[in-house]
């Protein structure tokens, strides 16, 4: 899984903190993207599913835009 996001998005800052809570691992479940305005990393959300928005959470052909669908769906993915 990798999810774009952002320091300052607060959004961005509840699914890291589920992602922690959940015990996924950074590098090993999954990766996380600088997706601040401006950064290639927001460039390649758009390009990747068309909206301007963080946090995103891409797993192969999976996008997700909605945080709490990014946190169900990593639970569903950890957990079944
Ligand atoms: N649908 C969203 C709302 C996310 C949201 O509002 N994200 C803001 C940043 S915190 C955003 O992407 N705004 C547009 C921008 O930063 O350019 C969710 O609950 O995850």
């Amino acid at each position: 899984m990798r999810l774009y996001q952002s320091a300052t998005c607060q959004y961005s800052f509840y699914v890291r903190s589920e992602f922690q809570n959940m015990g996924l691992v950074i590098g090993q479940d999954y990766e996380l993207v600088d997706a601040s305005r401006g950064t290639p990393g927001r460039d390649e959300v758009v390009r990747l599913g068309g909206q301007n928005q963080i946090p995103f959470l891409v797993d192969g052909e999976v996008r997700i835009y909605e945080s709490g669908e990014i946190v169900e769906y990593a639970k569903r993915r950890k957990f079944s």
